[in-house]
């Protein structure tokens, strides 16, 4: 019998040696599938992620049905902003909208920090679905996640979803002290958010860093490095394996590991064998195009394959797909690829 420790996510993580490449996807709880719809009807998002019963329902429910080899918490990134008391929602159809726009250090000193017992309903989840996961397939793990302070600090900034994220890189470049100070609350916040679940038992977490290929090598390095390496470096004292991720992160790859990562996760601009000599001796995560779900299935297996072969050069390899799962993906199509690739031959 397989247990936690050795199972194939957390050993791929670790860079060890795997009984088959282990899978999971960005985003594999939520619209793609029916029975999580069903769940979420007529309750609004940010309060089914403050409900730990929906939240170990919700995020068994891709586990079930595909028997990927991780689990992650349901939740989201703005969630432990709304937990200190900012003031926004999570509008369907649009995104995190925040009322009042940080632009000012009064703004940014306003927001307090976060504590685990301001949080009990996290701490509750987690430790309902560890208990829950341990049976399945001999032990899986679960992946508590954060936003990393630069994309948090763009919906604050921001206001809402942006694609330019103007307004946070003028404040960035223009007021370097307030950046600072919110980079620098943004960070405690999701250093404690990870915190709170890995006490509670999470194996393993994600730092989300979705927005930061919006920045140039220079940039990343000045204004938003050191404060997700605080992040990750608080987080590694715990012990468990940290992934971090971006889109569109070519010219940061090296630079996102440096930040404090085990694993660096790569979307699917990045062909594996440019990404994993940039990442240096770490495991790499990725990274198939997310909409290849929407091609015959032996057109996705087929290059399912390519990613897998490119990430043997890896010192560990965890199958996902390049970014979040697309909502109208037909979860049939995610079952038929965790198949594939768990079943793969290893080298
Ligand atoms: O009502 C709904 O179902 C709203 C859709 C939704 C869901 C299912 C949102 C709104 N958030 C979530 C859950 C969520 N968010 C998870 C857990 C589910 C899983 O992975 O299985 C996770 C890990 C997140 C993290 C998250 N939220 C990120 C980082 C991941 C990524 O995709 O890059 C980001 C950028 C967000 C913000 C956010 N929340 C929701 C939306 C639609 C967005 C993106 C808006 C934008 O385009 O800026």
């Amino acid at each position: 019998m397989t247990t936690l420790h050795d199972s194939a996510f957390l050993k791929a993580a670790r860079g060890e040696t795997v009984p088959h490449t282990p899978v999971w996807f960005m985003r594999q709880a939520g619209r793609s599938l029916p029975e999580y719809l069903k769940l979420r009807e007529g309750i609004a998002m940010l309060d089914s992620c403050a409900d730990p019963e929906l939240i170990v329902e919700i995020t068994l429910q891709p586990v079930r049905r595909y028997g990927v080899d991780a689990a992650i918490f349901f939740s989201d990134i703005v969630l432990p902003l709304k937990a200190v008391g900012v003031d926004l929602d999570i509008v369907p159809g649009v995104g995190p909208v925040v009322a009042n726009p940080v632009r000012t250090l009064a703004d940014v000193d306003a927001i307090p920090d976060l504590t685990a017992d301001q949080i009990p309903y996290i701490t509750a989840a987690v430790q309902g679905l560890v208990g829950e996961l341990a049976g399945i397939n001999g032990g899986t793990p679960l992946i508590g996640f954060a936003g990393a302070p630069f994309t948090v600090a763009s919906y604050l900034v921001e206001g809402g979803p942006s694609k330019e994220h103007a307004k946070t890189k003028a404040l960035m470049f223009g007021a370097p002290e307030v950046w600072d100070a919110l980079m620098r609350k943004i960070s405690g916040i999701s250093a404690a958010f990870l915190e709170t679940q890995v006490a509670a038992g999470a194996s393993a977490v994600q730092l989300f860093d979705s927005w930061a290929g919006a920045l140039t090598p220079g940039d990343y390095v000045r204004h938003v490095q050191p404060h997700s390496a605080r992040v990750l470096e608080q987080v590694g004292k715990l012990g468990v394996p940290r992934i971090h991720f971006g889109v569109g992160t070519t010219n940061l790859l090296d630079l996102m590991g440096e930040a404090g990562a085990d694993v660096v996760g790569v979307d699917w601009r990045t062909p594996l064998d440019r990404a994993i000599p940039m990442v240096g001796d770490r495991a790499v995560q990725g990274n198939l195009d997310p909409t290849l779900v929407f091609a015959p299935t032996e057109v996705m297996t087929a290059r399912a394959a390519e990613v897998i072969e490119a990430g043997r050069a890896a010192r560990g390899h965890i199958f996902n797909l390049g970014h979040g799962v697309i909502p109208s993906t037909d979860p049939d199509q995610l079952a038929r690829l965790t198949e594939f690739v768990q079943s793969y031959p290893l080298g």
